[in-house]
């Protein structure tokens, strides 16, 4: 059974450095092609020794943290291990898949080759994540030992598997001129079973001008739909069947979560992030922050106390250069003019992973009106409205964006969802949503290959955590639901999760 990772394989580079034109480097055309839209990065080098391969793969790596793009390794498991990269690409003769999800264990991404329906089929029931469906046409990349299988072939293979929940890709010859043909050729007549991406070689790292390239594919798969297809295929049970698994990765990790938030909430910060078995680090001196960027799991920026707004926006920068998830909470930032401009150097000088505010915040930040007082939001919002804001800002920033309340919203610029658990009383103490952000930068830092899930987690955890607090018999106001929250999100990553999937009520939007 595969892992669901909700992993977006819409645009999948796979490298090969000797396909470089000679005025440039592999590094800058990965880079050039990351700005365009990339979605998942495979580094596949055939000739290259152990060390400088491991040299590369570490460049490579810290170039696709940057762009919260998941990165996979080709054939080389020691490699992969000792770069502590994402996933692995294996191919039919390389080691069997059995032995490479032993080595790598689940919480990573495994993806085979497959040429014909019986090698899909087997790679499907020994639980790759996805297939790489090939070659779909000649290619000079790489010597093919068969036929090109065309788009008919493709579109078999994808039949011979319909029902499997992992993912495809297509891989060999493809090119902006017969993208199109194969999305919507690919696709079986019946069954809900669509390719889930375009891999593609030196399409995009022979190009002149790389980024325009991955422009034009990012189109097409739009247009093909291809992009919303994934987002159908993640269902509510796909996001609720991986809670497990991102409640064990922050336990086996304990990461490290660097708050530089607000002077009200900062115990409650530090409380939350501690109850869900993360570690929290409250530090707001320069100095440190390279420093602890090295060793964070992830980063709050909290904009409630805005006092060295340049340290802020460092220790964003640093952590952005390491890889690690940034999540912002734009405290009050529609509130005064000061604040609407922070907010907008924060999102021009550095890259957030996550946006995470109240209505009148994430509003206000969508130019869709969004009405507060001080820091709290005013009023209900219209959920076309707020759907169409997270989506929009989500898309904008190339973030996870989520607006909380009665309902919250969160998107992923594809997909958008809603959650309607939580208890009012959290409207009742000061800092919950602050509380909220620290606990969705847990689950971020632990589960890097899905932003989006893990936003999803962390809101559901404080939602459920407000509900159960609220029914037990010690709780008789804001004071004591103060105290039982901390326990509840104690509870309920450490002795109770079941409650989780049992109690959360979740909707898929688009
Ligand atoms: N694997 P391009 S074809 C790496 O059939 C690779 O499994 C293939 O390169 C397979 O995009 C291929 O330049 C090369 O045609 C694809």
């Amino acid at each position: 059974m595969a892992n669901h990772k909700c992993v977006d394989y819409s645009l999948y580079l796979v490298t090969d450095s000797s396909l470089v034109p000679s005025n440039t480097t592999l590094l800058d055309q990965i880079e050039k092609a990351l700005e365009g839209g990339v979605t998942l990065v495979q580094l596949r080098e055939k000739d290259m020794d152990t060390g400088p391969f491991i040299d590369l793969a570490n460049k490579v790596k810290t170039l696709t943290r940057r762009y919260n793009v998941p990165f996979i390794i080709n054939d080389r498991l020691d490699v992969a291990l000792a770069v502590d990269a994402d996933g692995v690409h294996i191919g039919q003769d390389d080691m069997p898949m059995t032995e490479a999800r032993k080595l790598l264990g689940h919480g990573k991404i495994i993806g085979v080759s497959c040429n014909n329906e019986q090698e899909a089929k087997k790679a499907v029931e020994e639980g790759a994540d996805y297939i790489g469906i090939g070659a779909v046409w000649f290619t000079s990349t790489k010597e093919l030992k068969k036929q090109p299988l065309g788009v008919d072939g493709v579109r078999r293979i994808l039949e011979s598997i319909d029902g499997y929940k992992g993912y495809s890709v297509a891989i060999g010859g493809i090119n902006l001129n017969n993208a199109e043909e194969l999305l919507l050729g690919g696709r079986p007549k019946s069954g809900s079973y669509t390719l889930d991406g375009l891999a593609i070689v030196s399409a995009i790292i022979g190009a002149a001008d790389p980024k325009t390239v991955c422009q034009n594919f990012t189109s097409i798969l739009q247009s093909t739909n291809t992009k919303q297809g994934l987002a159908v295929r993640n269902t509510v049970t796909h996001i609720l069947e991986q809670w497990n698994q991102s409640i064990k990765n922050i336990h086996t990790t304990t990461p490290m979560v660097h708050h530089i938030t607000n002077n009200v909430v900062i115990n409650d910060n530090a409380n939350a992030t501690l109850a869900i078995g993360a570690s929290p680090i409250m530090s707001t001196n320069r100095v440190e922050m390279e420093e602890l960027a090295k060793v964070n799991g992830a980063m709050v920026l909290n904009m409630g106390t805005l006092n060295d707004i340049d340290t802020m926006i460092l220790a964003a920068q640093v952590n952005n250069r390491h890889g690690n998830p940034v999540v912002l909470d734009p405290v009050g930032c529609g509130a005064t003019t000061f604040r609407k401009q922070t907010v907008q150097r924060f999102l021009n000088e550095a890259r957030m992973t996550i946006i995470k505010g109240n209505g009148g915040e994430i509003l206000s930040m969508a130019n869709r009106g969004g009405r507060s007082r001080g820091v709290d939001s005013l009023g209900n919002v219209d959920e076309k409205i707020a759907i169409l804001a997270v989506k929009e800002l989500a898309q904008q920033h190339q973030c996870i964006v989520a607006m909380t309340g009665p309902i919250d919203y969160i998107s992923d610029g594809v997909r958008t969802y809603a959650i309607e658990n939580g208890d009012p009383m959290l409207a009742c103490i000061t800092g919950s949503g602050c509380m909220v952000t620290s606990v969705v930068a847990c689950f971020a830092a632990a589960n890097r290959l899905d932003y989006l899930m893990a936003t999803i987690m962390g809101i559901l955890v404080v939602n459920i955590a407000s509900e159960l607090a609220m029914q037990r018999k010690d709780v008789h106001g804001p004071g004591t639901f103060r105290s039982a929250l901390i326990d509840e999100l104690y509870n309920i990553t450490h002795k109770t999760p079941n409650v989780l999937q049992q109690r959360a009520k979740i909707r898929f939007l688009s």
